[in-house]
């Protein structure tokens, strides 16, 4: 991994709230994900299992993390069943984690050969009454994601059906939700590698150049600053491309006089950035594209003031509709008798604005947490207004990560925001 090794207290600190939220006599099992095969004889680039990860920060492929808190062996209160290193894998991939580095990372003293797992686990859990596991809970649609988790609950159900089963996933909803003081430094240094390196975009765009070479050299920004890759994959949407919420086949031509959305994240040390500017691509805005600029700077610049206690994203998203709602009947897209007239409260809005402004952000970059989640201290959510305007060939977006309080913090503060900011930062280089 390039990121520096987190301070395990992170992961200690998290196990421990996990076990103060547990039944009596209670054990709870997570896999780590495996290799995903891709095709021919490749895999996708390994991602690690935000639960996994969260409870010990083990970073590699096929490891099983066993808690049984009560147990009369200390030996068996925590244990960390990970891959050893063959030859072959020496020859051929390197060396794996030794036991000595997954204690160090995860502060678990009883690390033990992956194949160890089937063999010690009997005993363990015929002392136990409740089993944890996590199965994907998939809030947008049914669905059954047939990981390492599911299959070994599937397993278990059968060898020891008369066990008490219980869902993992919404203490550790709850738990993620709420971002620990090591936490939010890894979201920070998410946020700084993304920031620095839309800074170096400012200097690099100009017209001609096409979305692919601006994604390359986002690709180049987060590596070279050690993040993993990107958090998600990054929309780079000249002209009309923009309108297109998901845009990224990245494959436009940047032209002259039109605007250009970005929309990018880093993830460090599984860590997600989130960031979106939209910037006009010869380094000038027109009087046009600047009216419709700052509409959504002013709704932004408002939206982030709601990162409070108490709020939710259904809350902003209301206050974000009636403030944007204000601003197009102000400068004409829309007007009262479109308002008259809808069916539903702001179908006329969401004709230009069709998103939501929030999402938490964390280990996922949609990260745990609902649109009604109530936001306490510590949680972190994008704040991202949009202005799309199709019959003008403009799509803008404006997105940042705030971190909630009473007076809430934008972790990307120091990223151009106003119009004079960004065409001075881009009159730089020139
Ligand atoms: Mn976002």
């Amino acid at each position: 991994m390039k990121y520096e090794q987190i301070d395990n207290h992170l992961f200690i600190h998290n196990r421990q709230q996990l076990v103060d939220c547990l039944e009596e006599n209670s054990i709870v099992i997570v896999c780590a994900n495996g290799n995903v095969y891709r095709n021919g004889d490749q895999c996708f680039p390994f991602r690690q299992h935000a639960d996994f990860f969260y409870l010990c920060g083990i970073d590699q492929a096929n490891a099983v993390l066993v808690l049984c808190p009560q147990h009369t062996n200390a030996d068996f209160r925590e244990m960390l069943f990970i891959e050893p290193t063959t030859e072959k894998d020496r020859q051929w991939n390197g060396n794996k984690l030794s036991t000595e580095d997954a204690q160090a990372i995860s502060g678990i003293n009883n690390v033990k050969p992956y194949d160890d797992f089937e063999k010690t686990l009997p005993a363990i859990i015929l002392s136990c009454e409740h089993i944890y596991m996590d199965i994907v809970e998939n809030k947008q649609q049914f669905s059954i994601i047939r990981d390492n988790n599911f299959e070994l609950y599937q397993k278990l159900q059968s060898a020891y059906p008369l066990l008490q089963y219980r869902r993992l996933c919404p203490i550790l909803e709850n738990l993620r939700l709420r971002k620990s003081p090591w936490e939010i430094d890894l979201l920070q240094k998410a946020c700084l590698i993304t920031a620095e390196t839309f800074q170096d975009l400012l200097l690099q765009i100009k017209p001609n150049l096409t979305e692919y070479e601006i994604e390359g050299e986002i690709c180049r920004g987060f590596l070279a600053r050690k993040a993993n890759g990107h958090s998600f994959h990054p929309i780079v949407a000249a002209g009309k491309n923009a309108c297109v919420l998901h845009y990224n086949i990245n494959n436009g031509i940047c032209q002259n006089g039109d605007l250009l959305l970005l929309d990018m994240g880093a993830e460090y040390a599984n860590y997600a950035g989130d960031l979106s500017r939209t910037i006009p691509i010869n380094g000038k805005f027109s009087q046009r594209q600047k009216d419709l600029y700052k509409i959504c700077e002013r709704v932004f610049r408002l939206a982030r003031t709601y990162y409070t206690p108490g709020m939710s994203c259904n809350k902003i998203q209301r206050i974000v509709l009636e403030a944007m709602q204000e601003e197009l009947l102000n400068i004409g897209l829309i007007n009262k008798k479109d308002i008259e007239n809808e069916k539903h409260k702001f179908d006329s809005v969401k004709r230009y604005f069709m998103h939501g402004v929030a999402h938490f952000v964390g280990l996922d970059v949609h990260d745990v947490g609902t649109k009604d989640t109530i936001f306490d201290y510590g949680m972190v959510l994008s704040c991202e207004p949009g202005l799309y305007v199709p019959e003008e060939q403009i799509g803008i977006r404006i997105e940042t990560m705030m971190l909630v309080n009473d007076q809430p913090v934008d972790l990307m503060d120091k990223v151009p925001l106003a119009v004079d900011e960004i065409e001075t930062a881009m009159q730089k280089n020139k």
